[in-house]
């Protein structure tokens, strides 16, 4: 029997996809048979991962994704399933990460006029006028697959808007007497079907930012996620070393730069203060970035030139966005920044220009690192710069790290100190809950990594920690769960502060915000995937820990959750 559910499969195999990251309903009868048909017949099939939440369905993908540049397939049932999808789909959204979610729906017909009709009352109440509405405002392509007939063509398609610039998730659903129909065999060649190629600067647009770099005094690069793609980083290091122009990161969400290079300048975040570089910068380049800045408390100079290349430069999702460039270019940042390469090279900028320009940046660098140091230096307390240093010289660099930690975000950007691409991601979004998932996708995808989850206490329970440590025991994924907890939710205090600094919130001290007789963290992930659990109040009790958690992923293949009070 070949129906519409073998040829998705089949799709999916073509299409490079390597997990089906799958929480099944009454809608897939069809997908179940055929995958349990390719098993019997030892015909390729996507790996099921059994997710028993589908947030973390979701979140596993978008790490598996950011990973490997590749979508992975998300299996949801019906409306429900697609809802309980939740901020999961906002996260792939916003950071602009490929994910293939598939979805049934009810079955069209109620008299068993053909295979799949309803047969369950859940049926009726599980139909519903626009399933695919709950994700069109987040989705680059959407569609139900009508006929069988087609579905390979579909399921092509869909892969190849994810994979497209700006990439994100897909939405793709099917009745069950679609998924359960016979359909003829469709040959595809996977070659036709290949994501569109970047895009690259205009031969006028680039040497008017090549003239303005060459010619600058203060020339900075501030990007977020160029780092997405590792060869653009090195690009980025070329282009900076052999011009002297200085970078900083902007809630980075990736590895964009070595951070032990002189022309690193640094990393912000909402610190409600001028950053320096950006103050003194005379020609700005914004590559690849959503908020280069936040023109409220820090700005570029008013008289300095700012250009802008972006794999989305009209910012498509965001209704309310400028940053007053001369010059906007939709391009693959790897790309752009060869070119600009080439280009300041053929404008030879003069030995004693780059030479003075590298003095002030190896002089703003060596103060950078000043600062890091300083913070880190360990005090009675338990401080979360102390912990993330401690971290980072106990994994190494090539380490994975994820990092969901809210109001410490900057501290894990800060002190990871991250040189590898590829070594450090967030989500992109702002739907918490990402972590847990996004560790397991990420552990799936390297299986020889080390990763490490480092995430807010809010934000451990939003990534519903009892599925992830269900999953990473039953895969055999174990990996490093660090919560900061700091009592509860910080963020809502500190805008609470910012916006009402003389209220009588901010000096209140129940806001509803605390956690109050937190749950025991770690003994969560124990009950639900037998992993090890520490506490770690003080500042000596961390090493020794931490030294405990690495044997147990490393030596017990248990995952580890290190709850540290800071
Ligand atoms: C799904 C979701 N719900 C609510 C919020 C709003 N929110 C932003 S930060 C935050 C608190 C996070 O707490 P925690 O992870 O402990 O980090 P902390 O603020 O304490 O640093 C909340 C509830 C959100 N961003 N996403
Ligand atoms: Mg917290």
């Amino acid at each position: 029997m070949y129906t519409a559910s073998s040829a998705i499969l089949e799709a999916l195999n073509e299409g490079g996809v390597e997990y089906l990251f799958a929480n099944f309903g009454s809608d897939h009868p069809g997908l179940i048979e055929a995958i349990a048909q390719a098993r019997a017949a030892n015909k390729p099939c996507p790996k099921v991962i059994t997710c028993p939440t589908e947030m973390v369905a979701m979140s596993a993908a978008h790490g598996y994704a950011q990973a490997t540049g590749r979508a992975q397939a998300v299996l949801v049932h019906v409306d429900c399933g697609t809802q309980a999808l939740g901020g999961a789909v906002h996260n792939a959204a916003k950071g602009r990460v490929p994910v293939l979610i598939v979805a049934g729906t009810s079955p069209a017909t109620q008299e068993g006029e053909a295979r799949g009709s309803r047969n369950e009352f859940i049926q009726w109440i599980q139909d519903v006028p626009d399933q695919r509405g709950l994700v069109r405002g987040y989705v680059r392509y959407e569609n139900e697959i009508r006929v069988g007939a087609n579905a390979k063509q579909i399921v092509h398609r869909a892969l190849q808007f994810a994979h497209s610039e700006p990439r994100g998730p897909v939405y793709v659903t099917a009745a069950r007497e679609v998924l359960e129909s016979e359909v003829p065999r469709v040959a595809i060649n996977a070659a036709h079907w290949q994501p569109l190629a970047g895009g690259a600067l205009a031969p006028a647009v680039l040497d008017i930012i090549a003239a303005a770099l060459v010619t600058a005094d203060r020339p900075l690069i501030v990007t977020s996620y160029l780092g997405r793609n590792p060869a653009a980083v090195t690009e980025l290091v070329e282009l900076c070393s052999a011009v002297g122009i200085g970078v900083i990161e902007s809630v980075p969400s990736y590895v964009n730069f070595p951070t032990d290079h002189a022309c690193y300048q640094g990393v912000q975040w909402n610190e409600r203060r001028q950053n320096e570089a950006l103050a003194a910068a005379d020609i700005v380049l914004v590559i690849d970035s959503d908020v280069p800045w936040i023109g409220a408390v820090s700005r570029p100079r008013a008289d300095a030139r700012v250009f802008h290349i972006d794999a989305d430069a009209l910012k498509q999702q965001m209704p309310l966005w400028y940053i007053g460039s001369e010059l906007a270019s939709q391009a693959d940042s790897a790309t752009a920044l060869g070119q600009l390469r080439a280009g300041c090279a053929q404008l030879t900028p003069t030995r004693e220009r780059v030479a003075e320009r590298m003095r002030h940046l190896e002089a703003a660098h060596e103060a950078w690192e000043g600062f890091i140091a300083a913070h880190e230096r360990p005090v009675e307390k338990l401080t979360p710069q102390y912990l993330i240093a401690t971290i980072r010289a106990a994994i190494g660099p090539e380490a994975i790290v994820v990092s969901e930690a809210v109001t410490n975000f900057h501290v894990v950007s800060q002190h990871m100190q991250r040189t590898i691409p590829g070594t450090l991601f967030s989500s992109g979004g702002g739907s918490l809950g990402y972590n847990g998932g996004a560790a397991l996708g990420i552990k799936l995808a390297k299986p020889d990594a080390l990763v490490v989850a480092i995430c807010g206490d809010g934000s451990y329970l939003f990534s519903q920690p009892s599925a992830v440590h269900w999953m990473a025991r039953r895969y055999r994924a174990p990996f490093l769960h660090v919560v900061l907890n700091n009592g509860g939710w910080q963020a809502p205090r500190q805008a609470v502060a910012s916006v009402h600094p003389h209220g009588l919130a901010a000096k209140s001290p129940n806001i509803d915000i605390d956690f109050p007789q937190p749950p025991d963290y770690g003994g969560i992930a124990a009950a639900a995937g037998g992993a090890h659990a520490e506490t770690v109040t003080r500042t000596a009790e961390v090493l020794p820990a931490l030294e405990r958690a690495l044997f147990a992923i490393r030596n017990q293949r248990r995952a580890a959750v290190i709850d540290a009070h800071v």
